[in-house]
């Protein structure tokens, strides 16, 4: 008889399942290894006598799937950001889009909160606050601001998302989950290397003890965005959208010299973030100029 099983973790063919309770160990056959079999996952399973092992013997459909980072059947993304390393905002941009696709539930976290200025605080509140369910200030060294972390996070499967060293790890450490190891040398600011040798190398999810599944992910610094039409990118910048709806011209390209584009108005009243918008044109040129080379005009 076959059981079902949650993927926690996936290294080459050896994965760990979590079911009744327990993590088991299991074996990935090669099929569902090229069906890109990830934390998250549910699965079936059974023991094999011929292997002496469980083997995953069939992969279940998904609700979601992101990845980078890999992973499937999440109802919240916390993109974490902080001053150091500085934070892409093109990057997270393009996340925020790939969250809005897969239905993702989307945070910010800032963390570091015991090294970081006010004026950083603003600028992150200022270009997101109208992107996502909630913007969490945090400490993971001094445990700081912990508590909205766990309201939102309790009784649901999250992510951490963000580049290398801005502290995804740490935050689980301060949870309490398990020793996971953090970059230490990435503190060095103006040293080129950015990661360190405990850099988190797989996507794995842990079950904390207020009855979260978290996934720590490796870091990441390049993106590119799931097949899109220029024209439905404005549908994941709810900042951008809230606007464009009122637009009079339903083929709006919202662009400066389009007279009474509710978009411009928004933007000279100061009620779209100037840097947002620039992003937003630049991702839409950028799907553009994708679409057109693979038309090969
Ligand atoms: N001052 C301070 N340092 C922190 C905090 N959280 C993490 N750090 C430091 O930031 C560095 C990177 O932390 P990690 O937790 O390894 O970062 P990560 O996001 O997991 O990095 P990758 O695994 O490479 O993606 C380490 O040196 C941590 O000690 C914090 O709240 N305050
Ligand atoms: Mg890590
Ligand atoms: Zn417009």
């Amino acid at each position: 008889m076959a059981e079902l099983g949650r993927v926690m973790r996936v290294v080459g063919a050896d994965v760990l399942l979590y079911n009744n309770n327990q993590t088991i160990k299991a074996l990935c056959p090669k099929q569902l290894k090229l069906q890109g079999l990830c934390a998250g996952d549910f699965v079936e399973y059974m023991y094999d006598d011929s292997i002496n092992n469980n083997l995953i013997t069939n992969l279940l459909q998904r609700k979601n799937h992101i990845d980078r980072p890999t992973i499937s059947n999440v109802d919240n993304g916390f993109i974490v950001v902080s001053e150091v390393p500085q934070p892409d905002f093109y990057i997270i941009d393009k996340i925020l889009v790939n969250l809005g696709i897969e239905k993702i539930t989307p945070f910010i976290i800032i963390s570091k909160l015991d090294i970081i200025t006010e004026n950083f605080i603003n600028i992150i509140k200022s270009q997101y606050k109208n992107c996502v369910q909630d913007i969490i200030v945090l400490s993971a060294l001094n445990k700081e601001g912990l508590e909205q972390f766990i309201e939102v996070t309790r009784g649901k499967v999250s992510v951490l998302i963000g580049q290398s060293a801005v502290g995804k790890s740490s935050l689980l450490n301060a949870l309490g989950i398990e020793k996971i190891k953090t970059d230490t040398i990435a503190l060095k600011v103006g040293k080129k290397r950015e990661r360190g040798k405990n850099t988190t190398k797989n996507s794995q999810l842990y079950l904390t003890d207020y009855g979260a599944l978290i996934a720590d992910t490796p870091g990441f610094k390049m993106l590119d965005l799931e097949d899109l039409e220029p024209n439905e990118l404005t549908h994941y910048f709810p900042d951008i959208r809230d606007y464009a709806v009122k637009c009079q011209y339903s083929d709006c390209t919202h662009l400066p010299d389009n007279q009474g584009c509710q978009v411009i108005k928004a933007l000279n009243a100061g009620k779209i973030s100037q840097d947002r918008y620039n992003r937003y044109i630049r991702l839409k040129n950028t799907i553009l100029k994708n679409k057109r080379k693979n038309y090969g005009k």
